[in-house]
């Protein structure tokens, strides 16, 4: 019995520093209303949905840093989602920044939730592989300072039964890492959403400026693949505050093939009708993991952290 779940990329543009949430907001119920208007049953929107990127800038005053989090969600300005999720009967899948207050202490993550239909946050992940440096870094022409204003998210890879599948969640870093995948795919993750922000240059490794975005389909298309899951990848994309970002949004099968990619670097929705039980004959076959992984040899996967060459 086919299980066919229609699932829609909300690619944003550029976010102007200056542009408010509400005015943000505004953006995003247009693209949910569109995608509600094609049938969508659920839709993603990027990593840090609701501003621009700032953890390209350095920001010492702790007041400018705190403004670009978000203290509770829903909030005053993110409640019309919710409630266009409830009028549409839409899922929503939105990443943002998260200051929470914990014992007297003040945490900040890169974070994503989970909405379904019914306006109810099912779900939340807090981004784990944080890339870039803590340090000021101000002879490059931006910065990347997760490990500055993020900390490591403590909440893992977990995969919920919600909307008809088994869905899950990382962000952006996390794409690059099979580990991540193989998490959500050892609890049968049947689609898989994450939103990116990837500079087009990469002042670390700008030998890799032409290859961003074939590494970018390259480690989504291997996951899925590998874990026979659908995937839903969102950018945030275009030249925002002078930082140019890959889009290629895009729809990935348990095939590891792209069925529907964004064309423009702009707000786009790409949409694609997807069964969910074609992550079958992966799971059930090839990575048919019960017959065939071989867990007593990876051991080192998780005793080692960092690759040490034998003598
Ligand atoms: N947001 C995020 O995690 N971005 C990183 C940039 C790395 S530098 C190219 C990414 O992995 O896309």
């Amino acid at each position: 019995m086919p299980r066919p779940l229609t699932l829609a990329a909300a690619q944003l543009g550029p976010i102007p520093r200056s542009q408010s949430r509400a005015e943000v907001v505004q953006r995003l119920l247009g693209l949910m209303r569109d995608a509600a208007k094609r049938g969508c049953d659920l839709i993603v929107f990027p990593e840090a949905a609701l501003t621009a990127f700032f953890p390209h800038w350095w920001i010492e005053d702790e007041a400018e840093l705190d403004s670009w989090f978000e203290t509770s969600m829903p909030s005053n300005e993110t409640a019309p989602l919710f409630e266009e999720a409830r009028r549409s009967g839409i899922g929503f899948h939105l990443g943002y920044c998260e200051l929470t207050l914990e014992g007297g202490r003040k945490r900040r993550f890169n974070t994503a939730i989970l909405v379904d239909k019914a306006g109810r946050i099912v779900g939340k992940y807090r981004k784990i592989h944080l890339p870039g440096h803590a340090d000021h870094q101000p002879h490059r022409p931006f910065q990347n300072l997760e490990k500055r204003y993020f900390e490591v998210g403590d909440l893992g890879w977990r995969a919920w039964a919600t909307m008809g599948g088994v869905m899950g969640m990382m962000i952006c870093n996390d794409r690059r890492w099979p580990e991540a995948w193989r998490v959500l795919g050892l609890q049968g993750v049947e689609l898989v959403m994450l939103g990116y922000n990837t500079p087009q240059h990469d002042p670390a490794m700008p030998q890799t400026d032409p290859l961003q975005d074939f590494h970018n389909h390259l480690s989504m298309q291997a996951g899925c693949y590998a874990n026979g899951t659908w995937a839903v990848c969102t950018a945030k994309a275009g030249e925002e505050e002078g930082v140019m970002q890959i889009g290629g949004s895009c729809i990935i099968a348990p095939s590891g093939q792209i069925v529907a990619q964004a064309l423009t670097r702009g707000d786009e929705l790409v949409v694609a009708t997807c069964d969910l039980d074609a992550c079958r004959p992966y799971k059930e076959t090839m990575f048919n993991f019960a017959r065939h992984r071989r867990p007593e040899h990876y051991r080192m996967i998780v005793e080692r952290t960092g690759s040490v060459a034998p003598d």
